[in-house]
């Protein structure tokens, strides 16, 4: 095995060409082994597998800081930087993270998870290696999705500024998790495409200036001339315009042809950028076939790339969400559907093709997305904006200034509220009802089941305000209830789901299905009789509800999948104390620090979350 021989970046530039390709086999077999097993992001990873070697051979990590965009692509980074005995444990509870960490190997120069951030992180390498003198070049690897995000823009215009020593690889394989889309995107594929722009400008020029007599000035005028002509001399034209020096585009299979151009990158000063061109799942077939599949994928049989699906597993509320949407489209003519890049992973697919003239995948651009959102809503439409909670983070200013601003009856849908598990840190949505429930004009809600999201998403589709819905990653409770067996969704009302003398449990969303496991045992083994309320709403609140607790004098229990800071629970302590209850109150949620990767259950019990630990500090808390 000559992975084996690979403990350091190091022993690659031992290998011959040869070597190389037999070596890119073997990640590839044990990548898929082991993602088959424990999930994780195949197609990204099989991708990238030859840049990857050819990074390492000729960059000197640690000295080259090599900083990897999203960070979902870095396994043969890992395979080949220590880490391959470890690696069976990636993205399990206390093994390897899924993406790069710092904390892990002294090659992770940063750690990544959401989009678009590395091109800014490089520069600030670099003008750290600037500041401090230290040696060696910064390099940014990205995606020509994450290449949409408006942050590589703001990068890109930064270093050409500053002429910042940052080699930015642009691993362009068509694909975001769908096919990529944009201006850009159309750009790269022409560069692709088009003979001309790859001719390389030295050499077109070299031809031109030969040319006995006239030669370099008929190259001058050319070279002056606006459009297309121009385009013919200047590939990548639009980077050399931003001050980089472009190289490209370089077929990623082919180590030769990849190392002279990084070659190139590493020893030309100032900003440079190689545009290598890849293909997402190379090498296996299913991903290659089926690469959005296969971009996130849980474990599957490597024969078949079949997932390992139970067939009667309840509905997800991903699908309960594409479902109602699709529904409530059909009656009303307002509605609008925006994802930022993830039609399939918020359930959109379904409203993109029977609605697609109102349907907008912007890209990796959440703030563009909640911004053309706000206006979409001033002029009357009714956007419904499907972000993870986690990403909607970085659109909090177009939240506050663009919608909430003026009441811009915008519907968010945070899908992956709370622990997502095997993500990990950057993935966890843990943080929207602080976020949310902050921002004046807004509401607030979160569904205890999948017939609840239908029943919220009706009632946010008629309101004036904005509305934010959060709901889990996963599958919902499989409910066979009727929507009309269940309280209309009235703005600030709650619900009551069981009658209980000695304490009142006010479970957040879908916790209320953990809430029932604790009460069942909190009853049947310590005789404490419990109220179970449903708030449905964070903000604003049932004030009725809260009189009623307050008059009640009860002991109250809030649970929540999110952050104790600013979270429901601590809500509820506001209004407490504002009315000087007497009320006792005890909290259920995450911790003031971030919550590492694992599955939900290892998560939950290590955060004194799970069943048993719950029942345990409520018994013990009552008796005080
Ligand atoms: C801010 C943010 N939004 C959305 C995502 C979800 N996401 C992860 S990877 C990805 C697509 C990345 O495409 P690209 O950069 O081309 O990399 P590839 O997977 O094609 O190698 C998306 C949308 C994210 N990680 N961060």
């Amino acid at each position: 095995m000559l992975l084996e021989r690979i403990n350091e970046p190091s022993d690659l530039r031992k290998l011959t060409i040869n070597e190389l390709e037999a070596l890119s086999k073997e990640i590839r077999e044990r990548i898929i082994e082991v993602v088959s097993k424990n999930g994780g992001h195949l197609a990204s990873n099989l991708g990238i597998v030859e840049l990857t070697l050819a990074i390492h051979r000729v960059f000197n990590s640690p000295t080259d800081q090599i900083v990897w965009d999203v960070g979902h692509q870095s396994y043969t980074h890992k395979l080949i930087t220590g880490r391959q005995k470890e690696f069976d444990t990636l993205r399990k509870f206390n093994g390897l993270s899924g993406f790069p960490k710092i904390s892990e190997s002294i090659h992770d120069s940063f750690n990544t998870g959401h989009s678009s951030t590395s091109i800014s992180v490089a520069q600030g390498l670099a003008l750290a290696k600037e500041q401090l003198q230290l040696p060696g070049k910064t390099i940014a690897v990205i995606g020509d999705g994450a290449m949409t995000g408006g942050m590589s823009f703001e990068a890109l215009n930064y270093i050409g500024h500053r002429k910042s020593n940052v080699v930015v690889i642009l691993n362009d394989n068509e694909m975001s998790i769908s096919p990529n889309v944009g201006a850009m995107a159309m750009y790269l594929h022409r560069l692709r495409l088009e003979p001309a722009y790859t001719t390389p400008k030295d050499y077109l020029s070299k031809v031109l200036k030969n040319i006995p007599g006239f030669g370099t000035r008929l190259y001058n005028v050319l070279s002056r001339i606006e459009g297309s002509f121009k385009y013919l001399l200047t590939p990548g034209m639009i980077f050399e315009e931003l001050g980089f020096k472009y190289i490209g585009p370089v077929d990623g299979y082919n180590f030769e042809v990849l190392e002279r151009a990084l070659v190139r990158a590493k020893d030309r000063q100032g900003p440079v950028l190689v545009h290598v061109l890849t293909q997402k799942g190379r090498g296996y077939k299913p991903a290659q076939e089926q690469s959005n599949k296969f971009h996130g994928i849980g474990p599957f049989e490597i024969e078949t790339g079949n997932t390992k699906k139970s067939v009667d597993s309840p509905p997800t509320y991903t699908e309960i969400f594409g479902n109602t949407i699709c529904k409530l489209a059909n009656d009303n003519k307002s509605i609008i559907a925006i994802t930022a890049a993830m039609k399939e992973g918020t359930g959109l697919t379904k409203f993109a093709n029977e609605f697609p003239s109102r349907f907008y995948d912007v890209g990796i651009a959440e703030q563009h997305a909640v911004t053309i959102a706000a206006a979409l809503a001033k002029s009357g439409l009714k956007p419904f904006v499907a972000i993870y909670s986690t990403f909607l983070q970085r659109a909090y200013d177009q939240i506050v200034h663009d919608v909430a601003l003026t009441n811009q009856p915008v519907v968010f849908c945070l899908d992956r509220a709370g622990l997502v598990g095997e993500d990990g840190p950057t993935h966890h949505g843990c943080l929207d009802i602080s976020y949310m429930r902050s921002i004046p004009n807004m509401q607030v809600m979160a569904p205890r089941d999948e017939v609840e999201l239908a029943l919220m998403l009706e009632y946010a589709s008629k309101q004036n305000t904005p509305v934010a819905i959060r709901y889990p990653r996963g599958y919902a409770t499989g409910t066979k209830d009727e929507p009309s067996s269940r309280q209309p969704i009235q703005t600030g009302k709650s619900e009551v789901l069981k009658d209980g003398k000695d304490l009142i449990f006010i479970p957040l969303g879908a916790s209320c299905s953990d809430a029932y496991k604790v009460i069942d045992e909190l009853e049947k083994n310590s005789n404490i009789s419990v109220k179970l309320i449903n708030p449905r709403f964070v903000k604003p609140f049932d004030e009725e509800m809260l009189s009623d607790i307050i008059a009640s004098k009860l002991p109250i229990v809030t649970l929540e999948d999110s952050v104790l800071a600013g979270g429901f629970g601590s809500m509820l302590a506001e209004k407490l104390i504002d009315a000087q209850a007497t009320n006792r109150l005890l909290r259920f949620g995450l911790p003031d620090s971030f919550v590492p990767h694992g599955s939900l259950k290892e998560l939950k019990t290590m955060l004194g979350l799970n069943c048993q630990s719950i029942v345990n500090k409520i018994t013990e808390w009552i008796k005080i």
